[in-house]
């Protein structure tokens, strides 16, 4: 009996699929772009809508982890006391706040006009692009900054469009779980909790994308798809975990399912993540590098051991980002979450952050990449990349939360190696990969061009295959101004910057734990580079070369643009009680949700 209801379940949503898909009945990513009248809008989407609660698990949980539960744990405030300001620090602020906003309207209104209900506005041409499902990323993703920046009405209006869109199919064959998670599971809870509940429809939207993300975990052991083809779900097919996954988009859906649970009191979005999290926990120290997990992982046989690459960039960054900040998320009653941020915090120490050699001799640290561990090649590849810039962030709130003191010069030499990578360069605007001379003796960190070149002399593979019979210290020299590379830095891999926020996030951060007012000045500074080198007659663009004061620009706006670097580098300046650590926890694409208080 149970049999043929199920078979009759698959049945309706394949015909429910038929229609959508070949009568065309809806808009483009399942949104109502053409639909004018908004109840004919409704009855259409209602009519097309996969109930996706009705679609029966092959692996169904048979008991749920539930959330930690009991008073929430005396935690140490992470924000610094802020005194009075003066007349004339107030309004110097204001003007940099006021600057900020108006680059976020400019942005915001291309969006509106050229790309409204898209993922992405393309600040070159004025049209369009759907990357993230087609659910219109950036308007999600957008929805709290607008919130933040006193917008009050654009953001009821954005909230209005929110209603009509469809979040139980998408025009995409396989979606991103992980970037449906941050950017839009966290736009709308961000928003939802930022505006205290007033809008209850962006929790209805979440939970109709929590429910419609849910089917991806439905594997055999319970580890979600990360690429996921989400119509097999729909028919009943065998799904299982990949084998070989960023590690990041496996362990950074936690504090999104997690607040999910707690507001709707539905265990099962917690359950889900929380698998992961004992998986991840019992493995932290069989990895190559005890303490930290590898780039790649194997989700399938839950496997989190093999691979050999180690860092806090593309791949991995927000998982270990996740760990202090899923332990506030759950006012400090789960102690797993803070085991695992001390376990990596002890390994990055040792292995992974280094001192790079600089002209002005700065304290400074990188975040690098450990490379072929436990193997004969094992070694630190000093680069640097900017996604790994919000480490400074992670590592003064594990400072303040875990009661850490003597980490926050850490986390405060993270952060300026980032402001840095931003001021060697021509433009003042960081690169996406760099490599530089990592100070092998603590004893002597002292910069000297001889040092350098000789560095890149005896340390570039380029050296063993050029048959150049030129000394090596000639050809360094060579290679420098052949490569227009800036002292201290040995290869700018990948010069462009896509409109990134993690060196502003870190800078953030540690303005708001520490009071320091030259992190202000040193954000007004990465904010006018930015805004000078990306400002287009429709929004604001990545560029190819930080390193040209000329930079061609790309057609491309993320929608991060507006969610995080704007709104990082507008709560620089604004009140610090506008959203405080101590109220609020940042997800990873800068979506505030409530701390338990
Ligand atoms: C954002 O989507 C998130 O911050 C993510 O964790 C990393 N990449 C981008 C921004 O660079």
């Amino acid at each position: 009996m149970a049999y043929f209801r199920r078979r009759i379940v698959f049945v309706a949503v394949a015909l429910l699929f038929c229609l959508y898909h070949f009568h065309g009945i809806s808009g483009g990513g399942g949104l109502l772009q053409t639909q004018t009248d908004p109840i004919a809008a409704t009855q259409t989407i209602i009519k097309n809508r996969i109930d996706w609660n009705a679609v029966p698990q092959r692996y169904p949980v048979e008991s749920m982890i539930p959330l930690p539960s009991g008073t929430p744990a005396k935690i140490p405030n992470i924000q610094y006391k802020f005194g009075k300001e003066t007349k004339a620090g107030k309004r110097k602020r204001q003007e940099r706040l006021e600057a900020i906003r108006e680059s976020f309207l400019h942005s915001y209104r291309g969006y509106q006009k050229y790309a409204w209900l898209q993922d992405e506005v393309t600040p070159l041409s004025g049209e369009y692009k759907n990357g993230f499902g087609g659910w219109g990323a950036t308007l999600i993703d957008t929805l709290d900054t607008l919130w933040i920046m006193g917008m009050k009405k654009e953001f009821a209006i954005a909230v209005a469009a929110v209603e009509k869109i469809d979040f139980t199919s998408s025009d995409s064959k396989v979606i991103s779980v992980f970037e449906t998670t941050i950017r839009y599971v966290g736009g709308l809870l961000g928003a939802y909790d930022l505006s205290r509940g007033k809008y209850p429809v962006l929790l209805k939207k979440a939970v109709e994308l929590g429910d419609f993300l849910y089917a991806a975990f439905d594997t055999p052991n319970r580890m979600p798809i990360t690429y996921w083809e989400w119509e097999k779900a729909t028919s009943g097919e065998e799904q299982e975990a990949g084998t070989s996954v960023p590690v990041a988009d496996l362990g950074s859906l936690s504090m999104e399912f997690t607040r999910l649970t707690q507001l709707t009191g539905d265990p099962k979005y917690f359950d889900a993540v929380q698998r992961i999290y004992d998986g991840l926990a019992e493995q932290q120290n069989d990895t190559r590098l005890p303490g930290m997990w590898p780039l790649m992982v194997n989700a399938r046989k839950m496997d989190f051991t093999k691979d050999a690459t180690f860092t806090f960039g593309a791949m991995s960054d927000s998982l270990y980002e996740y760990f202090p900040k899923q332990y506030l998320l759950v006012g400090g009653l789960s102690e797993q979450y803070r085991k695992m941020y001390e376990g990596t915090i002890k390994a990055a120490k040792k292995h992974i952050f280094f001192r790079p050699l600089n002209e002005e001799n700065r304290d400074i640290l990188v975040s690098g990449t450990m490379r072929d561990v436990a193997t004969q090649s094992e070694r630190l590849d000093p680069e640097g990349q900017h996604l790994t810039c919000f480490v400074g962030g992670m590592v003064g709130i594990g400072a303040k939360v875990f009661n850490r003191p003597e980490e926050l010069d850490t986390a405060r030499r993270l952060t300026d190696g980032c402001i840095w990578s931003y001021e060697a360069m021509p433009t003042g605007i960081g690169p996406e990969i760099f490599r530089a001379v990592p100070c092998l003796d603590p004893g002597d960190c002292t910069f000297s061009l001889d040092r350098y070149y000789h560095w890149i002399a005896t340390d570039m593979h380029y050296r063993e295959e050029d048959e150049d019979e030129d000394p090596p210290l000639t050809r360094a020299k060579a290679f420098v101004k052949e490569m227009g590379l800036f002292p201290g830095f040995t290869e700018i891999r990948e010069r462009k910057y896509i409109l990134r926020p993690e060196a502003i996030e870190s800078v953030f951060i540690m303005y708001r734990i520490t009071g320091d007012k030259t992190l202000q000045d040193k954000a007004w500074d990465m904010f006018q580079a930015v805004n000078r080198y990306t400002r287009t007659d429709v929004a604001h663009a990545s560029i190819e070369d930080v390193t040209s004061t000329h930079p061609r620009k790309i057609d491309s706006m993320e929608s991060f643009w507006t969610a995080e670097t704007l709104k990082y580098y507008y709560l620089i300046f604004a009140e610090p009680d506008l959203v405080s650590l101590d109220d609020y926890v940042f997800n990873t694409e800068a979506h505030p949700f409530k701390r338990p208080s």
